[in-house]
This record gives C-alpha cells, sequence and structure tokens, in this order.
C-alpha cells in the first residue's frame, strides 16, 4: 500500500506539472484528490489496520494529499499567471501607431466664406448672433416694413409652412429679434450669418435655399459714411488691399436711402475684362440705411438712433472667389469638388 501511494503521488505531481491549462489542471485535481480518486478510496482501509500502523498510515496518506494539493495550487496560480500573461497580449494596443485621420482634410467653401466675413467682422467689433430657420411672417417680413399684401414682398418668393409660418428669405428677423432685446436702447453691432430660403427654380446661377450674411449697426450719429468705410475695409479685406468700392442707389423695404455696392474687380483692376463683363466693377453686396419704420417698430426712437445694415450672398462671394461655375456644386457633395479647398486658408 505504501509503494502503491508512492506510485500515486509521483504519477500525479508530474502529471499536474505538466498541465496546460486550468480547466485540465481541475480534471487532475478530481483525478487524484476527488471522492471517487484512489487515494480516497484507501482511506477506509485505515479501520482494518492493526492500531500500531494506523497513525504511521495516516501521516503518509496525509502528507500524500498535502503535497499533491500544494502542488495543485502552485500550478493554479502559474496557469493563471500564464492565462493572464497571454490574455494581456493577445489584447495589447500599440498607442504608438498612428490612428484613423477623422480630421476634415478640407472646409467647404461656404464655411470657409462665412468664417472668413465673420472674422473681419469680429475684428471691427462685430457680435455674431444667430436665429431659427422657421420664422414667423410678423419677424420674416411685417418687422421689416414689409406688410402683408407688400409688393415688394414679391421680391422674395417664400416657402410657407402655414399662413403665419415660413423659411426665412433673408437673416434679418435674426437682427430684428435682437434690437427687440436691447429694449431701445444702443449701441448695436451684430452681424448674423446663417442659410435663408426662397422660391426658385434651380439652376447654375439659383439655389432655393442659400447662405447669407447680414450687418447691422445701430447708435447715434450713423451715418452713410460709416457704412462706406465698413464696406470699404470688408471689400479690401476679401479682395485686395489695391479694392474700392462704390454705391449704385437701388431700393430695400427696409431700407432708405438703399444702396448696391460694387467692388473694382480684382482679376483686371478696373481695367475691363471678361470677369467683370467689361464694366470693370463686380456687384458684391446690397446695403443701406436702416428704415426709420423698422427701428420704430423695434422700440428704437429713430429721432435719436439711426442705423446702418447690409446683406451679403455668401454663395456669390463663393463663386467669384474660386472662380466657380455653377451654384449646384456647392451641394450636390461630390468629393472631387469639396477636396479642392484646403484647410490652410
Ligand atoms: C442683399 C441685400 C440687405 C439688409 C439686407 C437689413 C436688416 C435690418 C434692417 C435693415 Cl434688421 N436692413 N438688412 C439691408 C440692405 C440689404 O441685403 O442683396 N442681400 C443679399
Amino acid at each position: 500500500m505504501k509503494e502503491q501511494l508512492e506510485k500515486i503521488e509521483i504519477e500525479a505531481l508530474e502529471q499536474i506539472s505538466l498541465a496546460t491549462d486550468l480547466k485540465h489542471l481541475n480534471e487532475l485535481r478530481v483525478t487524484y484528490l476527488g471522492k471517487k480518486s484512489t487515494i480516497q478510496s484507501l482511506m477506509p482501509m485505515m479501520g482494518k489496520l492493526p492500531s500500531e500502523e494506523r497513525a504511521a498510515f495516516g501521516q503518509l496518506i496525509n502528507g500524500v494529499k498535502t503535497r499533491i494539493m500544494t502542488k495543485v495550487e502552485e500550478k493554479q496560480k502559474e496557469l493563471e499567471a500564464l492565462e493572464l500573461q497571454r490574455k494581456l497580449e493577445k489584447e495589447t494596443i500599440d498607442v504608438t501607431l498612428p490612428g484613423k485621420d477623422f480630421r476634415a482634410k478640407s472646409f467647404h467653401p461656404i464655411s470657409i466664406i462665412v468664417d472668413e466675413i465673420t472674422n473681419i467682422c469680429l475684428g471691427m467689433g462685430y457680435q455674431v448672433e444667430e436665429g431659427p430657420e422657421v420664422e414667423s411672417d410678423y419677424y420674416n417680413f411685417e418687422m421689416l416694413n414689409l406688410p402683408k399684401d407688400h409688393p415688394a414682398r414679391e421680391m422674395q418668393d417664400t416657402f410657407y409652412i402655414n399662413e403665419n409660418t415660413l423659411l426665412r428669405t433673408h437673416t434679418s428677423p435674426v437682427q430684428v429679434r435682437t434690437l427687440l432685446k436691447h429694449n431701445g436702447v444702443g449701441p448695436l453691432k451684430i452681424i448674423c450669418p446663417g442659410k435663408v430660403y426662397r422660391r426658385d427654380d434651380d439652376d447654375a446661377t439659383h439655389s432655393h435655399q442659400f447662405y447669407q450674411i447680414e450687418g447691422l449697426v445701430v447708435d447715434k450719429n450713423v451715418t452713410m459714411a460709416d457704412l462706406k468705410g465698413t464696406l470699404s475695409i470688408l471689400a479690401k479685406k476679401m479682395f485686395g488691399e489695391k479694392r474700392e468700392i462704390k454705391f449704385r442707389s437701388s431700393y430695400f423695404p427696409f431700407t432708405e436711402p438703399s444702396v448696391e455696392v460694387d467692388v473694382s474687380c480684382y482679376a483686371c483692376d478696373g481695367k475691363g475684362c471678361s470677369i467683370c463683363k467689361g464694366t470693370g466693377w463686380i456687384e458684391i453686396l446690397g446695403a443701406g440705411m436702416v428704415h426709420p419704420n423698422v427701428l420704430k417698430m423695434s422700440g428704437f426712437d429713430p429721432n435719436v438712433y439711426q442705423g446702418f445694415a447690409f446683406g451679403i450672398g455668401v454663395e456669390r462671394i463663393a463663386i467669384l472667389r474660386y472662380g466657380i461655375d455653377d451654384i449646384r456644386y456647392f451641394y450636390t457633395n461630390d468629393l472631387r469638388f469639396l477636396n479642392q479647398f484646403s484647410k490652410e486658408r
């Protein structure tokens, strides 16, 4: 029996040392120490031994069990460490590898122009205001001196959502909202960039949605000279220091007087070329002195306050700047077009 136990111990220790994973090790533990193991089956034999041999046998069998158990525990720790090591290796992330480059490689040309104009105006002390694209007839038209049935409403064919709700046809309602917040107290110097909508048949030069940036200054002693000085700076920063501007008289319901503004041609320095159609001048925006009715309706006393306003069509500027010949390129998301506008501005 002693030899049998020694044989079992040697075999068990060897098998355990060869175990390759925790599942295998557990099977070996059950085989050698479990209820149905040979060692366990030898236990009842103890009672049959003479009492002087019983103690020695007990010590022997317990020694064997303890040594096997210790070996199992040692091996278990070793295999657990090994398994953790394997797992760590398998799940290692090489943080030095370059990641996926998800940054925009180019900006949309409209965004580039909006940012550029915004930054120029921020430099002149303007604040940026934004507002809803779904507007009330009241803010979009009535408050801008365009009462219902006014013929000038025809200048802006409109998408109506219901009788009193529409897609804004310009960003002017944002300016009205801002004027109202000031409770008749100036000064106020803002630009409103954003998307606007007009019912139109889309072609190379027309789109039913486009971007606009409107500017508004309201203060005491504001004159048309301030408007011209401001737009002159804007034109020079956008099209070059040599550029000049000129005003042509025009009509907008919300300004009086109203002007259309031309910049001297950047392609020919005003001599006349195909870009300026031989005139030396290119139209870039519309502007004027804020109509007294608009000031009054928004809570400002036109005898105390004056204002000037201008409206820039962003697509038009982008088309001039980049020599684009069809407005639809801006909205069709063709990467061959979009990737040409580099991040470096
Ligand atoms: C254009 C002309 C213009 C304005 C927009 C404006 C706004 C207020 C009061 C008075 Cl709150 N005027 N905006 C004034 C003149 C022209 O836009 O051709 N835009 C593309």
